[in-house]
């Protein structure tokens, strides 16, 4: 198989809805002042925050990413044929990629997708033409047989831009749990708007976590979003210092600790950033409004990000009302993640 080693893993951007500074004082001026104060995670997404999730995918306590990457290798070949519908049945699959990135994630599909059909089309979906070029390039280089169509749209907002080719079936791609990090309701809607693109019998290949179980204790989902070196707490204080720089905000980023909570309930992992102390931080005027003094109390949190995880009946439970049947799920040996194969009906 050819290396992949020359793909980094990219922030899944895709989930950025708008990066102007406007959208940046909007968001900030609307969860800061909202209880409980909240920060949406497309914030994490600046230069800074993209490598740091880069670094946090390299982690060993960030078991997700490797995880994933270990299903797609060991059943490469079986979800393209079972994307396909089975052995007899010779279909051409096209691929298309939600949240694409530069691709780091996909190369083990599309050898398989060229060892089984000798060629392929792949359209990868992404909001950063940056990373999508990165992608059309190392994809080009490393894997001989598959045509690159780059489409650059964002696809939490937009219809997904299926560039439909005839007689072709279609495999989307949304690997990475990056479905995870939407509430129920978002993540429906998202996957209503991909399954209103396809063609019944289309198929979806959805990377999801799973949540705790009798092999995955609370300790390894809390360690994967608060691990030992620190990355994922300067990973979530960066969106303090992203808030800085853009809106010429005055936190004190030590002042505020990164807390990894996981939340029964709602079945996630919430990430905070707690007030070490009473402080009042100043954002000035904006083209979102006046300027605001926010007071803090030792103790209070701005809440960052959710990350659910899920059961089989949950990734079902996803599937059903966006008109998806579940197919088939792999898991790793240990079951702490699943990549689930689902028919558009
Ligand atoms: C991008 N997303 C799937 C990551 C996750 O695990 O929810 C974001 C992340 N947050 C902290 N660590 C990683």
């Amino acid at each position: 198989m050819p290396p992949i080693a020359a793909f980094t893993e990219t922030a899944p951007i895709s989930a950025t809805p708008d990066t102007t500074s406007h959208a940046v004082a909007a968001e900030a001026r609307a969860g800061l002042t909202a209880h409980p104060r909240t920060l949406s995670p497309w914030l994490f997404y600046d230069e800074a925050g993209s490598h740091l999730f880069e670094q946090i995918t390299q982690l060993p306590e960030y078991y997700l990413t490797r995880t994933e990457r270990g299903i797609l290798t060991a059943h490469a070949d079986e979800i393209l044929q079972q994307a396909a519908n089975g052995d007899k049945d010779k279909q051409t699959l096209t691929l298309i990629e939600l949240g694409a990135g530069t691709a780091a994630k996909t190369g083990v599909l599309l050898a398989a997708a060229v060892r089984r059909q000798g060629s392929v089309v792949y359209q990868p979906v992404d909001v950063s033409e940056t990373a999508l070029a990165v992608a059309s390039r190392n994809i080009q280089a490393n894997f001989p047989g598959v045509t690159v169509r780059c489409q650059v749209a964002d696809y939490t907002r937009e219809a997904l831009p299926l560039d439909r080719l005839p007689n072709l079936r279609t495999l989307a791609l949304y690997i990475g749990s990056s479905i995870g990090n939407f509430s129920p309701a978002d993540a429906k809607s998202l996957l209503s708007n991909v399954r209103a693109q396809l063609l019944p019998g289309d198929k979806l290949l959805l990377g999801t976590d799973l949540g705790p179980s009798p092999q995955k204790s609370i300790d390894t989902l809390l360690a994967a979003y608060n691990d030992a070196a620190g990355t994922t707490a300067a990973f979530n204080r960066n969106v303090l210092t992203r808030l800085n720089r853009d809106l010429g905000a005055d936190f004190d980023t030590d002042a505020f600790t990164h807390k990894a909570v996981w939340n029964p309930i709602h079945s996630r992992i919430e990430m905070h950033l707690e007030s070490t102390r009473h402080q009042r931080v100043h954002i000035p005027a904006n083209s979102a409004g006046p300027a605001l003094t926010l007071t803090f109390e030792p103790g209070e949190t701005i809440h960052t990000e959710n990350s659910y995880k899920f059961t089989a009946a949950a990734i079902e439970a996803l599937l059903a009302p966006a008109a998806f049947a579940t197919t088939r799920i792999w898991h790793d040996p240990q079951h702490l993640f699943a990549v689930t194969l689902a028919t558009a009906i």
